[in-house]
C-alpha cells in the first residue's frame, strides 16, 4: 500500500491498435524497419504501459522475460540483472546465447532483426509457452527503441559476438565477433540505458520493484536462479540476493504465510500437465478470515481472475463439502459450505503455463481459455481429496475452519440485512452523527472522517457544508483483521461508514452509487491518529476495496507547527517546512506544534486542512495486492515479532505508528 500525492498516470493500454500499427514487420527494406522504431518513440504509450516509473521497469521485465523463457527451455540455469550507479541495467543468461547467424529475410544478423524488427523475436522461437509474448511482451526492439543505447554480447562455442545500437535503435555496426571466451562458457548479455527524453518521469529504478518481481518469478519457476544486483546500494550485504526455490509455489505460500498462524503445517501442494497446459497449485489455511488468492498465467499475475481461478474455486468447493458429508462435519440437514466458507483464510497460489493464452477484462488479466476451467479443477480436485484422504488431522482442521465461517456467515448475514434494510427502508436514514453536505453530486461531494467529537465539531463548523460531509468517529474502530465479518457489521462505526457512503460492501460494492468522490481521512498527526489511520484503511481494504482501486480514498494533512510574527500567520507542515518559514520570517517568532486537530478552531482547520485552495490531500494508491495484503496483515494480525521485524525495517513509514 502506497500513499500518493495528487497525480495521476496516464496509462495506455496494450490494445489491438498495436497489431494495426505493426502490419510492417518483416520487410527487409531498411528504411520501414526503422519506421517502426520511430513509431515506438513517437508513440511509446502505445506499446509499453507508460512512460513512467511503471514503463520504464517494464523494459528490464521484457528482456528477463526472454531469459526465463530460455530456461524454461531447459537451456539456462540463472538469469542476473545489475543495476549499476548510472541506472544501466544489464540482463545476463547462461542459456544458448542468441542466434549469431545472419536472417535471410533481412539480411542483417538474427540478433540486429530481433532488436529492430517490432515484434521480431515472438516469430522466431518455438518454444512451448514463452513467457515473452504475453501480456507484457512487446518485443526487445521495444526496449532497444526506448534505449539512450543498448548492447548485446553473446557468448558460445568459444567465441564472444557484440553489437550495440545507439541513436533510436539504429547498429553502430553490424553484429561481429570480437574474440574468444573459455569453450564452456555460454549465454547472452544485454546491457541498456533507457532514454530519459522518453522517460522524463524518472530513469532511476526502483530496488522493491525489481527485487520482489524477481523473487516472484524464481517462486513461479521453480529452480531457476534468480540474481539480483544493486550496484546503488552502498550497503554490500543488501546489494545482492540470489532466489532459487526447488519448492515453486509451495514455498511461496510458506513465504505469504510467514507471518500469519496457520491451520494446519503441511502445504497442500500438486501440479499437473494436460493438453500441453501446465497447472501448479499450492495451499495451506491461516487462522485469519480473509481469503488471498494470487493467480497466474505465463508468470503473469491474472489480477481478475478467470478460468484457472474458477476451477481452483469449483474444485476447492466440490471436494470439501463432499470430504464434509463423507466424514460428517456436515450434517444431512446442513446446507453445503459456500465458496467463500471454503475460502476463509486461505492462502492460495494458481500457476498456468499455456501455449496460447487469451487475457480479458477490463485490464486484461483475466484468464478466458475455457478448457483451463476444467484442467485446473480435475488436476487440483484430485490431488486434494486425496490430501485430505491421507492427512486426517489436517483435513479435520480445514473442516473445522470451513463450517465455523459457514456458521458466521449466516450471523454475518443477519447483521447485514440489518443494515441494509434500514438504509432502504429510511432514505434519510443516514447516520446520527453524519453531517451530511447539502449536494448531491457526489462528484463534487467529500466525506470527511474525523477522529473524535471534539475536532469533529470544528470540521462541522469550519467546513463548507455545500459540498462537504463530517462524519465523526467515536472511539476506535474495530481492528477487521482481527474479527469476523458479522463482528464488522456489527459495529456501529462501520455501520455508519458504510450507509453514509451509500455504495454497499463486499462483493456488493457498486461504485457508482458511491456518495461523495472523496473519502478523506482526517485524524491527528500522532500515535493514535497513525493508528485510526491504519484501522481504517484496513477496513476500505477488506470490505470496500474498489473504492481504494478507483481512487476515492485520501488521506488529509493538517499542519504541525503555527508560526506568528505580529500580524503574520504561517502554518508547517512537516519540519522541513518550519525550518523553511523560521528562515524567512526571522527571529521573534511564536511557534505552536498543533497536538491534535481539536487544537484548531473552525476557521483554522478550513484554512489549513480543508480549503481546497490552501490543503494538500494525499491519495491512498494500492500498489500491489500482495504487498498491501501482507502489509495489513502483518500490522493488524496476531504476530508480533514480524510485526517488530516490519517496523524496524520501515522504520520511515512507520514513525507514527504505535504497534
Ligand atoms: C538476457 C536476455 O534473450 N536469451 C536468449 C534469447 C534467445 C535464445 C537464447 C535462443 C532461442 C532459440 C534458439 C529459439 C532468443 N532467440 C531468439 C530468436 N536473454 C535472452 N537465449 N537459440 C537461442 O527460441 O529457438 C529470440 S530470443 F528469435 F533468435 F530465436
Amino acid at each position: 500500500m502506497s500513499e500518493e500525492k495528487e497525480t495521476f498516470e496516464n496509462e495506455a493500454v496494450i490494445g489491438e491498435e498495436m497489431d494495426i500499427k505493426v502490419t510492417h514487420e518483416y520487410s527487409d527494406d531498411d528504411i520501414q524497419v526503422l519506421d517502426g522504431l520511430e513509431a515506438v518513440r513517437k508513440r511509446p504509450g502505445m506499446y509499453i504501459a507508460s512512460t513512467s516509473e511503471k514503463g520504464l521497469h517494464h523494459l528490464v521485465w521484457e528482456i528477463v522475460d526472454n531469459g526465463i523463457d530460455e530456461a524454461m527451455a531447459g537451456y539456462a540455469t540463472t538469469i542476473k540483472v545489475t543495476v549499476d550507479k548510472d541506472n544501466v541495467v544489464t540482463v545476463e543468461d547462461d542459456g544458448r546465447g542468441m542466434p549469431t547467424g545472419v536472417n535471410a529475410k533481412t539480411g542483417k544478423s538474427t540478433i540486429e532483426t530481433i532488436f529492430t524488427v517490432l515484434h521480431a523475436g515472438g516469430k522466431f522461437g518455438g518454444g512451448a509457452y514463452k513467457v515473452s509474448g504475453g501480456l507484457h511482451g512487446v518485443g526487445a526492439s521495444v526496449v532497444n527503441a526506448l534505449s539512450e543505447w543498448l548492447e548485446v554480447r553473446v557468448f558460445h562455442d568459444g567465441s564472444e559476438y557484440y553489437v550495440r545500437f545507439e541513436n533510436g535503435g539504429h547498429a553502430v555496426k553490424p553484429l561481429e565477433m570480437v574474440g574468444s571466451c573459455d569453450p564452456d562458457k555460454h549465454g547472452s548479455t544485454i546491457s541498456f540505458k533507457a532514454d530519459p527524453t522518453i522517460f522524463t518521469e524518472t530513469t532511476v529504478y526502483n530496488h522493491d520493484t525489481l527485487r520482489d518481481r524477481l523473487r516472484q518469478l524464481a517462486f513461479l519457476n521453480k529452480g531457476i536462479r534468480l540474481v539480483f544486483c544493486d550496484e546503488r546500494v552502498e550497503d554490500e550485504h543488501k546489494r545482492e540476493y540470489v532466489y532459487m526455490f526447488e519448492g515453486g509455489l509451495k514455498e511461496y505460500v510458506a513465504y505469504l504465510n510467514k507471518n500469519r498462524s496457520v491451520v494446519h503445517p503441511d502445504i497442500i501442494y500438486c501440479e499437473g500437465y494436460e493438453q500441453n497446459i501446465q497447472v501448479e497449485v499450492a495451499v495451506q489455511y491461516n487462522d485469519g478470515y480473509n481469503p488471498s488468492v494470487y493467480t497466474f498465467c505465463n508468470n503473469i499475475n491474472t489480477a481478475e481472475g478467470g478460468t484457472h481461478e474458477e476451477g481452483f474455486r469449483l474444485a476447492l468447493n466440490r471436494i470439501i463439502n463432499k470430504y464434509a458429508r463423507e466424514n460428517n462435519f456436515l450434517k444431512d440437514k446442513d446446507d453445503n459450505l459456500t465458496s467463500d466458507d471454503c475460502k476463509e483464510g486461505i492462502t492460495a497460489v494458481i500457476s498456468v503455463k499455456h501455449p496460447d493464452p487469451q487475457y480479458e477484462g477490463q485490464t486484461k488479466t483475466k484468464l478466458g481459455n475455457s478448457e483451463v476451467r476444467k484442467i485446473v479443477s480435475d488436476i487440483f480436485g484430485s490431488q486434494l481429496e486425496r490430501f485430505l484422504m491421507e492427512n486426517p488431522d489436517e483435513a479435520k482442521s480445514i473442516m473445522e475452519k470451513a463450517t465455523l465461517a459457514s456458521q458466521a456467515r449466516m450471523a454475518a448475514k443477519k447483521a447485514r440485512e440489518l443494515t441494509r434494510r434500514k438504509s432502504a427502508l429510511e432514505i434519510s436514514s443516514l447516520p446520527g452523527k453524519l453531517a451530511d453536505c447539502s449536494s448531491k453530486d457526489a462528484s463534487i461531494c467529500e466525506i470527511y472522517i474525523v477522529e473524535g467529537d471534539s475536532a469533529g465539531g470544528s470540521a462541522k463548523q469550519g467546513r463548507d457544508s455545500h459540498y462537504q460531509a463530517i462524519l465523526p468517529l467515536r472511539g476506535k474502530i474495530l481492528n477487521v483483521e482481527k474479527a469476523r465479518q458479522h463482528r464488522a457489521f456489527e459495529n456501529s462505526e462501520i455501520r455508519s461508514m458504510i450507509t453514509a457512503f451509500g455504495c454497499g460492501v463486499m462483493d456488493e460494492v457498486d461504485t457508482s452509487k458511491l456518495r461523495y468522490h472523496k473519502i478523506v481521512i482526517m485524524t491527528d498527526a500522532d500515535v493514535d491518529g497513525a493508528h485510526i489511520r491504519t484501522l481504517l484503511l484496513t477496513f476500505f481494504y477488506r470490505y470496500l476495496r474498489p473504492i481504494l482501486d478507483e481512487g476515492y480514498v485520501y488521506i488529509a494533512q493538517p499542519p504541525l507547527y503555527k508560526v506568528t510574527k505580529g500580524n503574520t500567520v504561517r502554518y508547517a507542515y512537516t519540519d522541513r517546512q518550519l525550518e523553511d518559514v523560521k528562515r524567512e520570517l526571522g527571529d521573534r517568532l511564536s511557534i505552536q506544534r498543533y497536538k491534535g486537530l481539536g487544537e484548531m478552531d473552525p476557521s483554522q482547520l478550513w484554512e489549513t486542512t480543508m480549503d481546497p485552495k490552501n490543503r494538500t490531500l494525499i491519495r491512498v494508491n494500492v500498489g500491489d495486492a500482495e504487498a498491501a495484503d501482507q502489509a495489513f496483515s502483518m500490522l493488524m494480525g496476531e504476530e508480533v515479532e514480524p510485526r517488530k521485524n516490519f517496523i524496524i525495517e520501515n522504520a520511515n513509514f512507520v514513525e507514527n505508528l504505535d504497534v
